[in-house]
Formats: C-alpha cells, structure tokens, sequence
C-alpha cells in the first residue's frame, strides 16, 4: 500500500469524521458513526479515490489509531478529537496519579491563568507518557510539557474518560493542578 496515499486520506478523514462532514455532504449520527458505504462513495464523488480495501488499510495502519469501524465494519468514526459536537459514550475512567499535555511556549501565560480549555475540539487531551505529549506539542513549536496532578482532580471530583485508541479527555484542567 502507497504510504503516501494512506497519509493523505488518513487526513481528508479526520476532516470529515471530527470537524467537517458537510464537506463531503455526509451525515454522522449523534455518536460519531458515518456509513461506510456512503464515506467511499462520498469521498469518491470528491474525487478522493477511496474503496474498502483502501479504508480498512488507514484503520488498521493508522499510528494512532485515530479512527475505528464497528463490529461488522458497516460504521466508521473519530476516536477522539472532535469539535463538532458527538457523543462518544465514552465510559468513565480513573487516571493515573499524572498525566502529560504538550504545547507551546506562547501559549503558557495563558494556561497559567485559566488552566487547560478544550479550544475548539471536544475535551482537552492528555497522555500518558511524556513522549506522546512531547509530539503532540512538537506540532506547533517546541514542545513545553505540562504535569496534570490527574489523580488529585478525580479525587475532587472531576471526570476523565479513555478514548479507544488510548487519549485521555477531561473537560477542562485548572491552573492548580497543573505542574509547570
Ligand atoms: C492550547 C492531535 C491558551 C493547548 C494531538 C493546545 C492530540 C491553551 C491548543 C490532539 C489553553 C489546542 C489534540 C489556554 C489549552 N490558553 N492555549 N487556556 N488551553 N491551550 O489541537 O492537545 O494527530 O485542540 O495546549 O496528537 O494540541 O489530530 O489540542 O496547544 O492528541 O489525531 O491550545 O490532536 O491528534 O490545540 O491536540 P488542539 P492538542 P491528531
């Protein structure tokens, strides 16, 4: 399989199952799902050349394993990383004692006032490694990595969630429970 291909339709789909279905007129149902039948033929009319094979490749392939089918492969959607409003149904999940965000330099003096926003996806995303975070910051600059006292937050109270391809989401993360 061309990696070059998978990357770029890995990319268009992100496009289409996170932020923007309408690019392609596709509907997604309250829980993320797209046809998959609809997604080939969708992307296909846009003249992104997609089929079965090629789709199953990027899901099971994908580094992060950003997108996942359901059992019979007839559905596809996100893991994570939405701004368009789904609900995942994600199960509640005690975190680890800490978790890791990676960002940017300019963007500290800010995170210091008004800890960790969504912005504009779903959740704010941490990791569990520092590795993961050091890439996930490395997108926009060099990366400043963040401690989340994770375990603390839970035990006042705040809710975290695992998505399937292992990103932990929270709705927000004050200022306080954030080591600099
Ligand atoms: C920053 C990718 C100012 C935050 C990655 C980040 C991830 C604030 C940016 C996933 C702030 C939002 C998500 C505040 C947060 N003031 N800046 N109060 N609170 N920020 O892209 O975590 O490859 O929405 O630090 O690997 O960077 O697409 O979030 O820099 O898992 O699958 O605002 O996206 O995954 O940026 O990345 P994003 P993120 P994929």
């Amino acid at each position: 399989m061309n990696e070059k291909i998978a990357k770029s339709v890995s990319k268009f789909l992100s496009l289409v199952l996170r932020h923007s279905p309408e690019t392609i007129n596709l509907k997604l149902d309250e829980n993320g799902w797209a046809d998959v039948e609809e997604l080939i033929s969708k992307c296909s009319q846009k003249g992104n050349k997609l089929d079965f094979e090629l789709l199953d490749y990027v899901v099971e392939s994908n580094d992060k394993k950003r997108f996942a089918f359901n059992e019979n492969k007839t559905k596809i959607r996100a893991s994570q990383g939405h701004s368009i409003s789904v609900e995942l149904n994600l199960a509640e999940t005690e975190p680890l004692e800490y978790l890791y965000h990676g960002t940017v330099g300019k963007f500290l003096e800010n995170i210091k006032k008004e800890g960790l926003q969504k912005m504009s996806r779903q959740h704010v995303h941490l990791s569990k490694d520092k590795e993961t975070a050091i890439k996930v910051g490395s997108r926009r600059g060099t990366p400043q990595i963040l401690t989340v006292r994770s375990g603390a937050m839970h035990r006042d109270g705040f809710k975290f969630y695992l998505s399937d391809n292992n990103v932990w989401l929270t709705d927000e993360v004050p200022a306080k429970y954030i080591d600099f």
